[in-house]
């Protein structure tokens, strides 16, 4: 039997070793790259309106599935991810654990539908302001975005928690 490992293959080993580091770095990078957040807003609020709601298009760009799992945003106290529905003539919203994202599909937080609530706001959202999101996913990580804050819809509030 031969040496197993001649000090020549051993760095060549190392060499391999810290090529393949490289790569992992680069597909984090690139895996990050397949989530685009697309038109992110958030309805304004009334002064003393103790939450509000965040939209946007999120894409998975990307060929696996990702989720999104959490929200971060410094106007607000907590950020939950909410699901809204119908109940007899009340709109209920309920609290979701993530939102799917399937691979190559887009996913639109929309009022009426699944959206980011920002909770124990810090003070009131006004129209044509903006303000600074991170968006955690499963896979690609952090995303950050600026929601844009929009004039309240005609909608009825109608709304519980
Ligand atoms: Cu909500």
């Amino acid at each position: 039997m031969k040496s197993i490992h001649p000090p020549s293959r051993r760095a060549a080993g190392l060499a391999l070793g810290a090529l393949l580091a490289l790569c992992w770095g680069v597909a984090s990078a690139q895996s990050a790259a397949t989530i685009e957040v697309t038109h992110a807003y958030a309805r304004a609020t009334a002064p003393g309106q103790a939450a509000g709601g965040g939209y946007a298009q999120i894409r998975n760009a990307g060929t696996s599935a990702d989720r999104l799992v959490a929200v971060q945003a410094d106007v607000a106290r907590t950020v939950e991810l909410h699901t809204m529905s119908m109940d007899g003539d009340v709109m209920r919203m309920r609290q979701v654990e993530g939102i799917d994202l399937p691979a190559g599909q887009t996913v639109e937080l929309k009022p009426g539908g699944l959206h980011m609530m920002f909770m124990g706001l810090k003070g009131p959202l006004k129209v044509g302001e903006s303000f600074p999101a991170t968006l955690k996913f499963e896979k690609a990580g952090e995303v950050k975005v600026t929601l844009k804050v929009e004039a309240a819809g005609a909608r009825p509030h109608m709304m519980k928690h």
